[in-house]
Parts: C-alpha cells; sequence; structure tokens
C-alpha cells in the first residue's frame, strides 16, 4: 500500500469511527454509564488527577494496529488499551488481522460462491447479488481463538458490519430434509509456507448453530468494503464464535450430512475451541463459542487528596447470558472482592468495568477476575488465561 493510499484511508476511517462511535452507544446504553460514572463508584477519582498509565508486565512490546509478516504468518493487534465505555468501538483501520491475503489471490477474476452438495438448486453466486442480499447485521466482536497474552490479547476487535445471511442463501438453494450440517470454505493457498499454520480455510456448522448465531456473509466493515486482509470480496461472520470459524476469502457453500469428517481447520483448533481431544467427525465437535471472559485493559495511577489510587479499566465479553456480579482479586496479598463499577448489558460485544484499588504493598500484583454465578461457563477465564500482572512501585 503507497503512503498517499494510506493516508486517505486512515483519515476517512478515522472520520468513520468517530462517527460511528457516537452512535454506537443507545441512548439506553449512554444513560447507564452516564450514571454509573457520576454515581457512588467512580467518586473515588473525583478531584484527582490521572498521573499515568502503568505497564502490564511480562508482556514484551510488539506493534500494536500496524499489519506486519505476510500470509499465513501475518498478523494486526488492536491496541484494546485506548477503548473507553464512550469510544469502544476498535477503529476499522487496526480490526485484528490473522491470516493476510494470500500473494495468490486474484482480485481481478469476479469472485464466485457456489452452493453446492446436499441441495435442491444449486447457487453460483456473485459479490452483486450478496451485496442485494446484504443488510446491516450490527456490532459483533470477534477473537481469535489464539489471542495471547504475548499480543496483549490484541487479536480481538468489534466491527459494524453488513452481510447477507446465511439462512437465506441456504433457503434460496433449496437445501435437501439430508442436510444436517454446512461445509463453508474459503481461498487458504499461499505462496510461502507458513511457520506455525496449516493452509486450508473450511469450517462446518450444524444447520441450527447457523442459524441461531444468526451467521452472515460479510460484504461490508464500518461501512466500507471489506480490505483484502479482512477476506475480501466476502467473508464470514458468526457472532458469539472464535474468528477461526469466521471463514475469510468464502468461496464454497456445502451443505452435507453427519458422516462429514472434521476439516483440518476444525482439526487444527481443537485443542483451543476447548474441545475432548481431536475428534474426527464434524458432528462430534462443541460449537466453536466464546465462553464469557473479562481482563483489565489498563491501569491507570492517579493522585487524589494526596494519597496514591489505581483505577483498573477492563472488558467482560462472551457467554450467552448477563453476568451479575463479577469479582476481582489482586494476587498473591488480597482477595477476591466484587468489581465496583460493573454493569453488562449484552455478550457481543463487549461491556466495561472500572475498579478503585489499593494495593497494600508494592509488589507484583497478578490480576484475575472471576464470574460468581455458577452457572455461567468461563473456562478459559477460570484456567487463568486473560491473567495479566503490574508492578507496583508507590502506594
Ligand atoms: N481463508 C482463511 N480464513 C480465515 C483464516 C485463514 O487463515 N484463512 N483465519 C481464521 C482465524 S484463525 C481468525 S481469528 C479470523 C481472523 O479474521 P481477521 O483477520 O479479519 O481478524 O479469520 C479466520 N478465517
Ligand atoms: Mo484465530
Amino acid at each position: 500500500m503507497n503512503g498517499h493510499f494510506k493516508e486517505k484511508l486512515n483519515r476517512r476511517e478515522l472520520l468513520q469511527v468517530s462517527v460511528l462511535a457516537a452512535g454506537a452507544l443507545t441512548g439506553f446504553d449512554k444513560i447507564r454509564w452516564a450514571e454509573a460514572y457520576q454515581n457512588g463508584k467512580t467518586q473515588p477519582f473525583q478531584g484527582g488527577r490521572k498521573l499515568s498509565e502503568i505497564d502490564f508486565t511480562e508482556e514484551v512490546p510488539v506493534p500494536m494496529g500496524k499489519a506486519f509478516g505476510m500470509e499465513l504468518d501475518g498478523r494486526m493487534y488492536t491496541d484494546l488499551s485506548k477503548l473507553t465505555p464512550e469510544n469502544r468501538l476498535t477503529p476499522a483501520a487496526e480490526f485484528y488481522i490473522r491470516t493476510r491475503a494470500s500473494k495468490l489471490l486474484d482480485s481481478q477474476k469476479p469472485w464466485r460462491v457456489q452452493v453446492n452438495g446436499l441441495v435442491g438448486r444449486p447457487l453460483d453466486l456473485s459479490v452483486a447479488e450478496l451485496e442485494r442480499m446484504g443488510i446491516p447485521t450490527g456490532l459483533h466482536l470477534m477473537e481469535c481463538a489464539g489471542n495471547a497474552r504475548s499480543a496483549h490479547f490484541g487479536m480481538m476487535s468489534i466491527a459494524k458490519w453488513t452481510g447477507a445471511p446465511v439462512a437465506e442463501i441456504l433457503e434460496n438453494a433449496n437445501i435437501r430434509p439430508e442436510a444436517t450440517s454446512v461445509l463453508i470454505s474459503g481461498f487458504d493457498r499461499h505462496a510461502t509456507k507458513s511457520v506455525s499454520s496449516l493452509p486450508g480455510a473450511s469450517w462446518i456448522f450444524r444447520l441450527e448453530e447457523l442459524k441461531s448465531a444468526q451467521a452472515f456473509l460479510a460484504i461490508a466493515m464500518d461501512g466500507e468494503p471489506l480490505t483484502r486482509d479482512h477476506g475480501a470480496p466476502v467473508r464470514l461472520v458468526v457472532p458469539g464464535w472464535y474468528g477461526c470459524a469466521c471463514i475469510k476469502w468464502v468461496n464454497r457453500i456445502t451443505p452435507v450430512n453427519d458422516s462429514e469428517v472434521a476439516t483440518s481447520q476444525m482439526q487444527e483448533y481443537a485443542a483451543r475451541t476447548l474441545q475432548l481431544g481431536v475428534p474426527q467427525f464434524a458432528k462430534d465437535y462443541q460449537p466453536a463459542t466464546i465462553d464469557q471472559a473479562a481482563m483489565p485493559i489498563r491501569v491507570e495511577k492517579w493522585l487524589v487528596n494526596g494519597r496514591i489510587k489505581y483505577r483498573v479499566v477492563g472488558i467482560l465479553w462472551g457467554g450467552s447470558c448477563l453476568v451479575k456480579s463479577l469479582e476481582i482479586r489482586f494476587d498473591p496479598e488480597e482477595d477476591y472482592v466484587p468489581v465496583d463499577n460493573f454493569q453488562q448489558t449484552t455478550n457481543d460485544p463487549w461491556s466495561f468495568w472500572t475498579h478503585a484499588w489499593e494495593p497494600k504493598r508494592s509488589g507484583t500484583y497478578m490480576i484475575r477476575l472471576h464470574v460468581k454465578e455458577p452457572h455461567v461457563v468461563a473456562r478459559r477465564l477460570d484456567a487463568g488465561y486473560y491473567l495479566r500482572s503490574v508492578d507496583i512501585t508507590e502506594i
């Protein structure tokens, strides 16, 4: 990408993001947040001054908000530390990337999406046809199942999507009664061999899972056509599922039955999507949905009435029912306590929380969140996956 184009893109996208962000909170959300920020629990910081932000320890610097590498090893990490409740969208130009566009991808050739297999009426869809079916599908979060502390957990972003509902495409293709699942595949041949990933991107979904998740073939993100790295001209989005199921450069939709063997992508991601072993058949896979999770994104150091106080800001995402009691622990010195300022209004995209903290002594603290309700499944969170730590030198 040349500098001029990049600059134009950034300016345009920035503008869009600020317009979007202004409209992103519904009136109801805005009032709730305004209340939460003015009432009670944020008062510990009233009249105070923010001195600095504390870096998370054991997280080496990596490029944030900038794409690097090529093809299967290409990445962009989103800087989540800048998010605020008033501006909770990640800029489109910084939406994380996991696998950059293949050098073998021919963007001159008209793109087609074939719908065949167990269908009464095979389809051969053009991008224009998908665009005609496109509807606004709302704000949705995407998280890579391999999102990691080494990337400051920056493989997670939100966008405002436009797409063609998969259910509608299947209906148009008259899918046969014996079809139980759907194989969705994308272009995934690359010029260079990856150091860590296998080529071949496809996933098999149970029909009812695709329908209940309201999966769609995305053609635009934040009002702009998809970029090459995000799967242009068309990619799958399955709200609530890990990114590995959200196939980019989609070219084939195939209704299948229960005898289908799991794809190499499903097998590669079996551990990260919390399967039991690596099942051979697609029907034996649990949905690759994102469990309830939470983590701090920023720790601020404040001076309030001559005293040092810390304000921990974090997000909560995933899961399928709203959490009422979220707890935080600053290990090894302290026990779990309820998070001060927290209200989850939706599972997708994320919600914010803040917590005032006055450490008793200086040292290294590991910060962990915990959902108190026993019926909420939070396997990664409970395993300590989203743990972050800070060094406190001043109290
Ligand atoms: N064709 C193709 N689709 C793909 C992948 C890929 O390597 N090839 N990676 C998947 C993974 S692991 C993730 S997390 C998401 C990332 O989408 P993004 O790069 O737009 O954030 O795309 C998914 N779709
Ligand atoms: Mo991923």
